[in-house]
């Protein structure tokens, strides 16, 4: 029998609460060890960026970051990796868009779309509000709202700038560039305490 294919998976990470860990900064980096230990291959990491919460004024501003890693995991058993990370921060699952000690959100592993194109697509077009009272009880990739967000984009351009978007059919370097000049401008790199 031939081994899975180890394909990238791209993971957002994101806090704006203090957890077991330490400050939002100290959770992403330590979360960012732990995500890098699930990687076949060298994992690459993005910066730190502070980014304004997401709806406006839903809390204190976040510190986001994005993983590539490599992995033969099915998407699914790499999610209940990332939730056993999340548990472990200390995160519990409340509100929706409240304040978080770790979010660890799968993007994209591979060129996958799940669970299949059309429901990709319902959960892509939903309105804002729809989104507001609609939570989909399953895994579904490329992450439906990766292509508005800047929190997410600008770290990925970080670690996969070339990962091609298998339905939109455009790199993340492309998407990012499409978004908002002022929009891209709210993320803004942070230096680690601890950096040369
Ligand atoms: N995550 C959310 C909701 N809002 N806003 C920012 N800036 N960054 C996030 O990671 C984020 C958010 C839900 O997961
Ligand atoms: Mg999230
Ligand atoms: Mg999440």
């Amino acid at each position: 029998m031939t081994s899975p294919e180890c394909k990238i998976a791209l993971i957002c990470l994101g806090s704006n609460e203090e957890s077991a860990w330490g400050d939002a900064m100290a959770t992403v980096q330590k979360a960012m060890l732990k995500v890098g230990a699930l990687s076949e291959l060298p994992a690459k990491s993005s910066a730190l960026y502070a980014t304004p919460a997401f709806p406006a004024g839903a809390g204190p501003d976040f510190v986001n970051a994005a993983m590539a890693i490599f992995t033969t995991l099915s998407p699914s058993a790499l999610l209940e990796h990332l939730h056993r990370i999340e548990a472990a921060a200390g995160r519990e699952r409340t509100k929706r868009w409240g304040q978080r000690t770790l979010d660890l959100d799968l993007i994209a592993v591979g060129d996958g779309i799940l669970p299949d194109a059309e429901t990709y697509a319902y959960w892509r077009d939903l309105s804002l509000q729809e989104q507001m009272i609609e939570t989909p009880s399953q895994l579904i990739l490329p992450h439906p709202r990766m292509q508005d967000r800047a929190f997410v984009l600008v770290p990925l351009c970080d670690v996969a700038p070339d990962w091609r978007h298998p339905v939109l059919g455009r790199s993340v370097a492309r998407i990012c560039a499409d978004l908002p000049l002022a929009a891209r401008a709210e993320v803004t790199p942070l230096v680690a305490p601890n950096a040369p």
